[in-house]
């Protein structure tokens, strides 16, 4: 819930009364306030880079557009749509498209999320319904969580788990990945299996389950036993590089547990054999009758606000609206419905191939909302050719400067978020209704309005007249229903005669939503029955390994995903101080075995490339991380960083099922970058940088912030950028290292610290002087050494982003007693909000209570502190980031 004050500052808590978060809100959603500003937003329709009204905009991407169908016919254009838009922009866009338009070109970034979970349930099920509910979390036995990072990419879900294991020690929380990740916290076991072979462990528990299983029970049964005849203990054991007690204790676990859940994301749909790995995790639930029933089922979590919803509209390729399929039934039912001769009548392009079928120039024209496939596709140079080469390019975001919006002709500004009106579904199939709390500000329009104004303009009028929202949902909904017998899953229809003050009150439920079940249904499968069909089907899994093999070339794994703060391609994220504090830099990280055999450092900078392309990030050594494989986040983009994109090297291999692309494994080298120097850049514009430099961008309050590396000395681009520009250089060299600030008619209009090593230097007060110049001698010489004029103790890196806590405070008050997360949480606030530092706090805990004695000692007062903030300093300097 958001509220505005009478300044109009935005604050956000959690609402108490919605059902799946109860109040809580991850340290994303807290810092809502921070992100929903107007800095960097597109506020005014765009047309060949220049600014224009809405009439223009939209007369001429729809007469563009429509021209090159005109000459190519409807499958030479495309829409890349994303779970960023409501439930009811995504129904405009996918009726366009496959009812109107008549090609099913239009697919989402959910192929690179969720697309290996939806054919997994449609196999299964005979419908992409997900059984559970959250509310099963709290009582199941067992928990697994397979390729989730939940303590950082659900951290209010993850604490929800977390505390149901605390109210209830005897819950078990198995954890199957190959790093030991913040999610292990929780955990009785923790499985680091070997990159990519997760099909095998899910396909020995198969076989260790079928001697109890009553024969037929599923269709496909026999098939997919006989399929996991040969897969023992040893055998398993071996394919995931586990030892053999290990993998019989899990399935111990699992076979005497009375219900269990698996929980699986990124690290299972992620893969060249994403489908199957979905199917060998249902065929285990199957098979123990650990389903349809409280506590119990194969439960995919999504990741975006409204992936969901894009799944039930249709806006995969693969499939047509609410839940209908490429059949000569549903195509006609369809066409009955809308009123339209024009269906798709295949399915379309998926994103990958879309995305070669534009850099082949089949696809001519494709109109991108909200994603940003420069930065988030496989192999994203590659992209950015292909977006170079396209005839027409049009772009609805928020943001006015993507990765993706730079290779725009046309740029429509849509509404944000906080500013848009209609539904998203949730995880557990929770349909809620999204209030702004906001006025829409410039020109911006909701996504649902541009769709159905290019609709009109391109001679469909008459099926997009909608006025609000409200007229799109209850047509969605009245579809759902429509010649529904029960053979489709997603049916909404008692929803479909909702009046506008209904459809604005309305409270979360979880769909279907009849006649019969007015109310939501929580649990789905209950009678043992799916859809289309009937019976459940098991699907014989055949583990496979990642196309992606490490040998003598590219000899390392690379693993890509989320860290806790940043989300994305940091669009939301990126400019909010406070959430970049945690890691402010992209972190390579690895284990020390491997660092050592490259001859690199903690906070070295480090060079990963693939046969596809390089980055360079900065060495995070840890024993976390399997030895083998590196971890690099997704996050960073052209507009954060000189070399941060990490699809640049991920190799465009799709799952055959699916089309959901294998980037959570690639093959790559490892070296050390060298640079001559490193520094700390603090300026008001950004200014050109010399072509040797490396540069990163960091959000700072109050001055713009870049890391910098380069090979040859600053000073002479320093001199020529001054000389430019007018400004009065004052130098220090040889203070261990070399530092400038550059004022003009006394202000401050760039600071820069550089050493050998990333110097550490105090950011706030630096950032303050550009507005507050330092008025003696003494604090301008203060400033210049980096030191700022005033005596601020350094907070040390930022544990908790909720409430700005640092690790040193966080040292002092454990040197002071506290000895616990919880007593942390009390003396200064961190951990309490979304909890997601939890896992650090007690590791910090942990790492506190076995320091030697000698650190511990006190020289008078609150000298501890700054011992340790010494300590830190120390370390920070040498480029250690994390842990
Ligand atoms: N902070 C943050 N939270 C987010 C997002 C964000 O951008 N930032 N994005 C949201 C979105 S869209 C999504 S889809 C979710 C994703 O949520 P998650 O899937 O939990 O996040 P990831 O970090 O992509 O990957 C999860 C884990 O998969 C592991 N993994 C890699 N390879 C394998 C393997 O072969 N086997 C197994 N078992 N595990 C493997 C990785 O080590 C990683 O820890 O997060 C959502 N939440
Ligand atoms: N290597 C690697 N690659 C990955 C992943 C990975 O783990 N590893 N994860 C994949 C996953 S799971 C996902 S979900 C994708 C995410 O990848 P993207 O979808 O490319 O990422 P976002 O940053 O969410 O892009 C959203 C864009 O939409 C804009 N936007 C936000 N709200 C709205 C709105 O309401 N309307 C409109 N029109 N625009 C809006 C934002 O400004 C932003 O430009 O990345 C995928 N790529
Ligand atoms: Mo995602």
């Amino acid at each position: 819930m958001a509220q505005r004050d009478a300044r109009g500052a935005v604050s956000v808590r959690g609402d108490t009364q919605h059902p799946a978060n109860l109040g809580r809100l991850c340290v994303k959603g807290a810092a809502l306030g921070e992100t929903t500003g107007l800095d960097g937003r597109l506020l005014y329709p765009e047309v060949d880079g220049e600014r224009a009204t809405w009439e223009a905009a939209l007369d001429a991407a729809a007469a563009r557009f429509g021209a090159v169908i005109e000459k190519h016919g409807p499958q030479a254009v495309a829409f890349y749509a994303s779970g960023q838009l409501l439930t009811e922009d995504y129904y405009a866009a996918n009726k366009l498209m496959k009812g109107f338009i008549g090609a099913a070109n239009i697919d989402t970034n959910s192929r690179l999320c969720m697309s290996s979970a939806v054919v997994g349930y449609k196999r299964a099920f005979g419908a992409d319904a997900v059984p559970c509910c959250y509310e099963d979390l709290e009582q199941t036995d067992l928990l697994v969580f397979v390729g989730a990072n939940a303590a950082w990419a659900h951290p209010v879900l993850y604490q929800r788990i977390a505390a149901a294991k605390q109210a209830r020690p005897a819950m078990k929380i198995v954890v199957i990945d190959p790093r030991r990740t913040a999610t292990c916290d929780i955990a009785d076991l923790h499985l680091a299996l070997a990159p990519g072979s997760d099909a095998g462990l899910f396909v020995g528990l198969l076989n260790a389950l079928a001697d109890a299983m009553p024969s037929e029970a599923f269709d496909g049964q026999a098939q997919a036993l006989a399929a996991a005849r040969e897969w023992s203990v040893a055998r398993v054991a071996q394919f995931c590089g586990l030892p053999e007690a290990e993998v019989a204790r899990f399935y111990d676990w699992f076979l005497r547990a009375p219900t269990a859940m698996t929980l699986y994301t990124m690290g299972i749909n992620q893969s060249s054999s994403g489908s199957d790995k979905c199917n060998a995790i249902i065929n285990a639930h199957l098979a123990s009758g650990k389903i349809g029933r409280p506590g119990c089922g194969p439960f995919s979590l999504t990741g975006q606000p409204n992936a969901m919803g894009g799944r039930e509209v249709g806006g995969l390729a693969s499939q047509l609206a609410c839940h209908m399929a490429f059949e000569p039934a549903d195509i006609a039912r369809l066409g009955r419905f809308w009123g339209s001769e024009r269906i798709a009548q295949t399915p379309g392009l998926m994103a990958v191939e879309l995305f070669d079928a534009i850099g082949r120039g089949e696809v001519k024209a494709v109109w991108i909302m909200g994603t940003n496939p420069a930065v988030s596709l496989p192999d994203s140079d590659a992209v950015r050719q292909a977006l170079a080469r396209c005839e027409l390019v049009i772009v609805s975001d928020i943001t006015a400067q993507t990765d993706t919006a730079a290779f725009a002709h046309i740029r429509f500004p849509a509404q944000a978020g906080a500013r848009k009106t209609g539904t998203v579904t949730n995880s557990e199939r929770r349909i809620s209704r999204q209030r702004p709390f906001l006025p829409a500000p410039g020109d911006t329009r909701p996504d649902w309005w541009i769709v159905a104004q290019m609709a009109r303009r391109l001679g469909h009028g008459e099926a997009f007249a909608w006025q609000h929202p409200h007229e799109i949902f209850c047509e969605h909904a009245a579809l759902s229903g429509f010649e529904n017998d029960g053979a489709r899953a997603f049916d909404i229809s008692a929803l479909a005669t909702l009046t506008r003050e209904q459809y604005d009150a309305l409270a979360p439920l979880q769909w279907p939503v009849t006649a019969q079940q007015p109310q939501g249904t929580p649990r789905l499968l209950a009678t043992g029955e799916g859809w289309r069909g009937g019976r459940l089907n098991m699907v014989a899994v055949t583990p496979a390994l990642p196309q992606a093999r490490p040998a003598a070339a590219y000899p390392l794994w690379l693993n890509t995903g989320r860290i806790r703060d940043q989300w994305h391609t940091m669009t939301r994220t990126g400019s909010v101080a406070r959430l970049m504090q945690h890691q402010p830099l992209p972190q390579v990280v690895m284990h020390p075995s491997d660092a050592a055999r490259a001859g690199i450092g903690d906070g070295d900078l480090a060079e990963v490339a693939s046969a596809q392309g390089f980055m360079v990030g900065w060495a995070a050594l840890s024993d976390a991380q399997p030895p083998g494989a590196l971890f690099a986040p997704m996050h960073w983009n052209a507009r954060f960083a000189s070399h941060g994109r990490v699809n640049t090297l991920v190799a465009p291999v799709c799952c055959p099922h699916s089309g959901q692309p294998e980037s959570k494994q690639t093959a790559v080298r490892l070296q050390k970058r060298h640079s001559a120097w490193q520094g700390e850049l603090f300026c008001r514009v950004m200014p050109p940088l010399a072509p040797d430099m490396l540069w990163w961008r960091r959000a700072l309050d109050g001055c713009l912030h870049f890391t910098l590396a380069g090979r040859t000395p600053p000073h002479g681009w320093l001199r020529q950028l001054a000389d430019s520009e007018g400004w009065q250089i004052q130098y220090a060299d040889g203070v261990g290292g070399f530092h400038a600030l550059a004022w003009r008619d006394g202000a401050l209009m760039l600071a820069f610290y550089s050493a050998q090593r990333r110097p550490t230097v105090q950011t706030e007060t630096i950032a303050a002087a550009f507005s507050a110049p330092p008025a003696s001698a003494a604090a301008r010489h203060a400033l210049l050494g980096g030191k700022g004029a005033g005596n601020a103790p350094a907070k040390g890196r930022i544990i908790c982003s909720c409430f700005g806590v640092g690790e040193n405070a966080i040292r002092a008050a454990i040197a002071n007693g506290c000895d616990s997360a919880a007593r942390l949480g009390d003396a200064l606030r961190c951990g309490t909000n979304c909890g997601s530092c939890i896992p650090e706090l007690k590791a910090l805990l942990a790492q506190t209570a076995s320091l030697p004695e000698a650190a511990n000692e006190t020289r008078g007062g609150e000298r501890v502190t700054l011992e340790f903030g010494e300590e830190f300093l120390a370390r920070q300097a040498g480029g250690q980031v994390g842990r």
